[in-house]
């Protein structure tokens, strides 16, 4: 009996100690938008359930990542974003999602980027 217990515990602590080591994913995502009010939009919407850190930086538009993968995707994490209006480096939100972004808040408008020192908008179609 001491002997299978002594091997169950065994089992236990590899399949944890395996499941951190392989299951966290850390990664950064480009995310468009201009100000503390986006950062907010931005980090409620990519923490979902089997995310562990997100944090977005207002200068370099960087949106690092801690997730657990067996959980949640980047996919989804995206796709979350673009539903609450944000443009992501090579998924663009779409009109409709982008519509409900606060007025302050419309990144893709070249005087409001002007406004907040940035550059060109990460959607490069022309948004009229
Ligand atoms: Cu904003």
């Amino acid at each position: 009996m001491k002997k299978f217990i002594l091997t169950l515990l065994a089992v236990v602590a590899m399949t944890f100690s395996s499941a951190a080591q392989s299951k966290i994913t850390e990664t950064s995502i480009e995310v468009d938008g201009l100000c503390g009010m986006c950062k907010k939009r931005i980090e409620n919407a990519a923490y979902l359930p089997g995310v562990k850190k997100v944090n977005w930086d207002v200068e370099t538009h960087q949106l690092n990542l801690v997730f657990r993968n067996d959980k949640v995707s980047k996919e989804e994490i995206i796709a979350s974003i673009n539903d609450a209006g944000h443009d992501v480096k090579g998924s663009i939100a779409t009109d409709e999602q982008y519509a409900n972004i606060h007025g302050c808040c419309r990144f893709r408008d070249p005087s409001q980027r002007a406004s907040h020192g940035l550059g060109e908008a990460l959607c490069t179609e022309d948004k009229k």
